[in-house]
């Protein structure tokens, strides 16, 4: 109840974070959340699924919906990424279209083409103002797109050292509609721990290996066991790769590549889990898997209608 006596609606809704691959969409999504929940990269297509993320407030609840990146995909697999992406944009109560100053590249001219088509407020959001070279670009740069497309507003951010992140959250409030608590007051997410856990894992490879590697790989857990009195939870992970070849890649010489991914991941995922971890990990080659729609099921990926 408000002081004059009428009755606060509760409000709620689902915002997309949409834009090409690697300006930075996850990191937002971790900085509005204050947790990180969904991997980052300096490579593009790290984020392979949707993932939510909840903010629980004072009569409000505003699910964030980090996105794959929207690219001109050439092959099966990078199609259902982008698929993910848009039908999250069609779904969504309010839009963050993100761009980064830097590389404004068509892609944009693309996504603002979807954009269109939907008629759902859209906030621009410019990152990484903190790489800027010439501040005095942004200015012309808010103009060009102002000029292409009724944005609700403009906010340049740097999701990276979380500067003005603050500005998003309070404009987003006065866009979300009334609506109902879709999720548990306590969720901060939709997915289970073991998918975090995949990911971190398939994060750590991003950031150390190279090449086509990154692309090639999927992570599945096999083995996930709680024991409370311990304070333990043994996880074995697969890290499948596409081929042969691949495989003594991630192992590396004497081992040395998957004890430093196993040692990364696993300090992340105590961090993440809030207990000690045993992890182990195997490496399977599941040929050509971004190719196989059976495969593509059981690795939690998106397959086109
Ligand atoms: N300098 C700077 N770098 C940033 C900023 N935000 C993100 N980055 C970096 O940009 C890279 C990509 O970030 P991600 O959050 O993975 O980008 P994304 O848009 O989710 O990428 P995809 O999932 O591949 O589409 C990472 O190396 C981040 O550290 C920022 O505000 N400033
Ligand atoms: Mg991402």
């Amino acid at each position: 109840m408000t002081p004059t006596g009428e009755k606060k609606e509760f409000k709620s809704g689902y915002i997309a974070i949409v834009g090409a691959p690697n300006v930075g969409k996850s990191t937002l999504l971790n900085q509005l959340l204050k947790q990180r929940i969904s991997i980052t990269a300096p490579k593009p297509q790290t984020t392979r699924n949707r993932i939510l993320g909840i903010i629980n407030g004072d009569g409000y609840q505003i699910v964030f919906v980090d996105t794959p990146g929207i690219h001109r995909a050439r092959d099966e697999f990078n199609r259902g990424l982008v698929e993910t992406a848009l039908s999250t944009l069609r779904e969504s109560d309010a839009v963050l279209f993100m761009i980064e100053p830097e590389s404004d590249g068509p892609t944009n001219e693309y996504i603002l083409g979807n954009l269109r088509r939907i008629h759902t407020p859209v906030i621009l959001v410019i990152n990484k103002v903190d790489a800027l070279r010439n501040k005095s670009d942004l200015l012309p740069l808010i103009q060009r797109y102002r000029e292409r497309f009724e944005f609700r507003a403009v906010i340049p951010i740097s999701a990276l050292k979380g500067e003005g992140t603050g500005d998003i959250l309070a404009e987003v409030l006065a866009l979300v509609p009334e609506g109902p608590q879709y999720y548990p007051g306590d969720y901060i997410t939709d997915q289970p721990e073991r998918f975090f856990v995949a990911e971190l894992i398939r994060e750590k490879i991003l950031h150390l290996a190279h090449q086509e590697i990154p692309y090639a790989v999927a992570v599945v857990i096999e083995k996930f066991s709680e024991t409370p009195e311990k304070d333990l939870i043994e996880i074995e992970a697969t890290i499948n790769v596409e081929r042969e070849s691949q495989k003594p890649i991630i192992i590396g010489k004497g081992g040395q590549m998957l004890k430093e991914i196993g040692k990364q991941a696993r300090r992340e995922i105590e961090t993440f889990l809030g207990c000690h971890i045993y992890l182990g990990l195997f490496v399977r080659v599941q040929k050509n898997w971004r190719k196989d729609p059976k495969a593509l099921l059981e690795f939690g990926y998106p397959q086109r209608r």
